[in-house]
């Protein structure tokens, strides 16, 4: 549950203020459009002033629900606002606004639902245990009672089926439900949102899924699969590091009955290699993503590496294989 303290706190700070810079994390996922969207519309109709800051720009799919925005980047952030705040981002760092909120002129509102989470703002509105910060948000709107119509709960509600892998995700709180609920209540048409999401993969998603699965690699007598989608692979059909994010990859690994953990590596064409991990039945994926410079959540996390693909396969399955080797059949 959110602390009750901190909320009040950043309830007020939201009620007094006239503007606001809302922010989420580098390479965007539906959660943090979804709370973007769904926070700076309920604001907007309270009557106050928003801008957005965004480093990356949101997938296709999601782009419907910043139209119209402009999304600023650190070089063009106006610095008169009454307070930041900072939406499902578990670091500074991973808003990609580091450098210019080093040391910030106004007040920072971290909210967030990332284990990993440093408490970097000055008022942290955490809950570790929330399916997703959209469900934060819903709390947060009906709190503050601030608007809530269906515009404001569309985002809201993409961002809760993205986060949860609709609705599957294990130990999911009752709550999740809750604000699902409450956005349906608002006459919100889920029918549409499920409908973008559902049936508007890009061919190049659909083809690097299918080579993805392809190449699956298996072992620990079932309990590992990991695959490795090198630069050439991406470029071969089409897809870009977005495209494996989207194509729904990384939540397939798991799905495989008997799977414990999943690995995904993916490189990027600056030569980075992305890691990304999932796993079941509560075997700690957040440990080593955090070990490795990364962030997440338990069943859920991911971090990249400057070293070569082969080199970063070998080194991370390894750490997998250690962990997963002391961890109950
Ligand atoms: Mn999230």
């Amino acid at each position: 549950m959110l602390p009750t303290d901190v909320l009040s706190q950043v309830i007020a700070t939201l009620h007094q203020g006239q503007r606001f810079f809302l922010i989420s994390h580098v390479r965007p996922d539906g959660d943090a459009i979804g709370c973007l969207s769904g926070l700076a519309r309920s604001l907007r109709k309270a009557g106050k002033t928003v801008d957005i800051g965004l480093v990356d720009p949101p997938p296709d799919r999601f782009t419907f629900l910043l139209e119209g925005e402009i999304l600023r980047k650190p070089g063009d952030l106006p610095l008169d606002h009454d307070a930041i705040v900072i939406l499902d981002t578990g670091d500074l760092p991973r808003s990609g606004f580091a450098e210019v909120l080093e040391k910030p002129t106004t007040v920072i509102i971290n909210i967030d639902h990332h284990p990993s989470n440093t408490g970097f703002g000055d008022l942290n509105l955490l809950d570790v245990e929330a399916s997703s910060t959209c469900e934060m948000i819903v709390h947060l709107i009906e709190r503050a009672r601030l608007p809530f119509d269906p515009e404001v709960a569309q985002g809201l509600y993409l961002g809760l089926c993205t986060d949860t892998r609709f609705f599957q995700n294990e130990n999911l709180r009752p709550t999740a439900h809750h604000a699902a609920q409450r956005l349906l209540e608002t006459g919100l048409e889920a029918g549409t949102i499920l409908g973008r999401l559902l049936s508007t993969k890009k061919l190049s998603e659909v083809r690097i899924l299918g080579h993805a699965l392809l190449s699956l690699q298996i072992e620990m007598n079932g309990r590992l699969a990991w695959v490795a989608l090198s630069a050439s692979d991406l470029a071969r059909h089409g897809a870009t590091m977005a495209d494996v994010f989207a194509c729904g990859l990384f939540g397939q690994l798991t799905g495989i009955e008997g799977v414990v953990a999943g690995v995904g590596f993916v490189e990027h064409s600056d030569g980075k290699i992305y890691c990304e991990f999932r796993s079941r039945r509560g075997f700690d994926v957040k440990e080593i993503a955090v070990g490795l410079g990364g962030g997440g959540h338990l069943a859920a996390s991911g971090c990249s590496l400057a070293k070569p693909l082969e080199t970063v396969t070998a080194d991370v399955l390894q750490r997998v294989r250690d962990r997963l080797e002391g961890f109950p059949r």
